[in-house]
């Protein structure tokens, strides 16, 4: 988790450092014990899906640093070649099969995963990370009924952030819980503090197990927010379409902050030992976006290559 922000703050700080990441970005800071939570309950070989807001999901799979900075700078060794931006990240020896940031595109790709899974008999799962409002869309009904009907084992992990960019969840849909969506086409379905990693890895884990063991598919609701604006590096709450008070609030409830003085309460968590970790997650930073910086771009006799129309 403290990776995912750190790797995300020095994202955002250096994203207009002579304009060399043109790419939008969608940050998940606020929402990493959702992505912590989620993957430390995977195995390497469990596949998972993501959306614009992928970056967290990326690197709590396992995905590869550099090959993500590199996309970021549209550089040759980027996970995409350097086409594809921040919304397009895959690793598949981490078992990140692809990010898209057409809401709700991923949806199907993932529960095709888990058909995949469960016609070779093996016994991994597939994850969906989705938004909250991804669930407006048609294609989330078809893949949660398929899913439900196929016993399928996939994992859909709805982060609720409480905002499709700047509209809030009160405005979009009617007031019932967003469970419901899912329990209606006979999902099991449970809803957890998505501030509370250890709540988030719980979740995951009764329901890998459960999907493992051939009972199906599970939507997990993970309540949280989202710090920065919508895309971007910044912070947006002079906009006005949420209150001061409100991010206030869920600040307050930083979840990073919330599992370190867990740790710390608990003993399993010396100043030093924090001291030592955050110095070598900087530094291994500084060393990606060197290494960013440094690798070259496509060539540009390749500009035709993965054109189709
Ligand atoms: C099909 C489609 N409609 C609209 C958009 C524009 N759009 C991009 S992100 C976004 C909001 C998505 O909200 P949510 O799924 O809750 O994820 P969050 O951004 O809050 O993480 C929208 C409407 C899009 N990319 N794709």
């Amino acid at each position: 988790m403290l990776r995912v922000r750190l790797i995300e703050e020095a994202v955002a700080d250096r994203y207009h450092l002579d304009n060399e990441m043109r790419c939008p970005v969608h940050l998940s800071i606020g929402q990493e014990a959702v992505s912590a939570g989620v993957c430390l309950a995977l195995r390497r070989d469990d596949q998972i899906v993501t959306t614009h807001r992928g970056h967290a999901h990326y690197l709590s799979k396992g995905g590869d640093l550099n090959a993500m900075l590199c996309e970021f700078h549209g550089k040759a060794p980027g996970c995409c070649g350097g086409r594809g931006g921040s919304m397009h990240l895959f690793d598949s020896d981490a078992g990140v099969l692809m990010s898209a940031p057409i809401v709700a595109s991923s949806i199907p790709v993932g529960v095709g995963a888990a058909l995949g899974m469960k016609q070779a008999g093996s016994d991994a799962v597939a994850v969906v990370f989705l938004g909250d409002a991804s669930v407006e869309e048609g294609v989330f009904h078809e893949s949660a009924n398929f899913a439900a009907i196929r016993k399928l084992p996939v994992i859909f992990v709805c982060e609720n952030n409480l905002f499709s960019v700047y509209t809030p969840l009160d405005q979009r849909q009617p007031d019932r819980p967003l469970t419901d969506l899912a329990a209606a086409h006979g999902l099991a379905c449970m809803q957890v503090d998505g501030n509370d990693c250890e709540a988030v890895y719980n979740a995951t884990a009764k329901a890998a197990a459960a999907a493992r063991a051939g009972e199906g598919a599970t939507f997990i609701l993970a309540d949280t927010y989202r710090w920065r604006e919508h895309c971007g590096p910044y912070y947006d709450n002079d906009l006005g379409y949420r209150s001061v008070e409100e991010f206030e609030r869920w600040k307050s409830r930083d979840p990073v902050e919330m599992q370190r003085s867990r740790l710390a309460e608990a003993g399993l968590l010396q100043a030093e030992a924090e001291t030592r970790l955050a110095a070598e997650i900087a530094a291994e930073i500084d060393r990606a976006f060197e290494f960013a910086l440094n690798a070259p771009f496509p060539d540009a006799e390749t500009a035709g290559d993965h054109v189709f129309a």
